[in-house]
């Protein structure tokens, strides 16, 4: 038999046996729905974190941004409001700086180079930074390639970006290669880009075939340019609050959950690519490849000048060209 109190947060788990585990509830933020990759490897981490750790920690996943917008969930595990989230690297780079070199257009060639990285020594250090800003990473998760796409015009070449309205996330560096390509950058949160998508107050927003499908945007925005301009990393992280609660066993828990969470997220990922892709495609949407992406690469030539002059990056940047 198993009976749980509850009580001012914390509860008593009192097993069959006689004994009992003091059971700490915590609440994990999410961005994304039901079924997508990013969901259910936080379920498979929830549940690998409880089965490890005997039923002491169990977490309430909170998705579809329930609990607020991604950057106020930023600060909401910083303060310790929240324990548990996973964050793209866009807002997070705000936090921490080395993390804008992986946002930069066009850094990466795949997402197998952006994890030699991330799984290597890069990943350690930026884990380090992110430590000591209050987010503790406990895995690397993919997010994606992201293309533009627009529901006012086919878009088959940089210029016609000129003069568009594309959203963008809360974000600096994506204003800046925004206004690089002599559109006009709104920045727009995640839960809302449909609605102003629906209403023309942007003609574009640029995301993972993923996001695209699952957001519905592509019901609205049909003309998709693949520019794979950013391939860029999301982090499963844990609150510094938390962390420091934590006996050194269940912080190994935690991150092996996390790890697997994250193997299992990437897995997930690549399928869920294809299926969007496709889901898109059938439903009439127009993709057009990008033949040469250099002129785009030539626009951004300011943002790589600035930040390769930026001491918080240039490490960071030049080890990733290096390899
Ligand atoms: C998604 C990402 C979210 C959020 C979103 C956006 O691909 O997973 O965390 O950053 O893009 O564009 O706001």
């Amino acid at each position: 038999m198993l009976s749980i109190v509850r009580s001012c947060g914390l509860a008593l788990l009192v097993l069959s046996a006689g004994t009992a585990v003091a059971q700490t509830p915590l609440r994990a933020w999410n961005i994304h729905p039901d079924g997508y990759p990013v969901t259910e490897a936080m379920k498979s981490f929830a549940a690998e974190v409880a089965s490890l750790t005997a039923g002491k920690y169990t977490i309430e996943l909170f998705s579809n941004a329930v609990l607020g917008d991604q950057p106020k969930a930023v600060q909401m595990l910083k303060t310790g409001e929240i324990d548990v989230a996973e964050f793209s690297s866009a807002p997070l780079s705000d936090v921490v700086p080395g993390l804008k070199a992986f946002n930069l257009p066009f850094l990466f060639i795949d997402s197998a180079h952006m994890f030699r990285h991330l799984d290597g020594r890069l990943g350690e250090q930026l884990a380090e930074r992110l430590k000591t800003a209050g987010f503790v990473v406990v895995g690397w998760y993919d997010g994606g390639a992201r293309s533009f796409y627009c529901g006012n015009k086919p878009i088959t070449a940089a210029k016609d970006m000129v003069g568009q309205k594309i959203r963008v996330q809360q974000s600096e560096i994506y204003i800046e290669m925004v206004k690089l390509l002599e559109a006009t950058p709104i920045s727009v949160p995640y839960k809302e880009v449909l609605d102003n998508l629906q209403q023309k107050k942007i003609d574009c927003a640029e995301n993972n075939m993923p996001s695209y499908e699952s957001t519905g945007h592509y019901k609205v925005a049909r003309y998709v340019y693949l520019t794979n301009h950013v391939i860029s990393p999301e982090a499963l992280v844990v609150s510094t609050k938390l962390w420091s609660k934590l006996s050194e066993a269940e912080r190994a828990a935690f991150k092996k959950a996390g790890q697997n969470s994250a193997l299992l997220m990437r897995d997930l990922w690549n399928k869920r690519v294809a299926a969007a892709r496709e889901i898109a495609a059938k439903d009439g949407v127009q993709f057009v490849a990008m033949k040469d992406p250099a002129p785009f690469i030539r626009r951004m030539a300011p943002l790589y000048a600035k930040y390769m002059a930026d001491p918080a990056i240039r490490g960071e940047l030049l080890s990733i060209v290096a390899k």
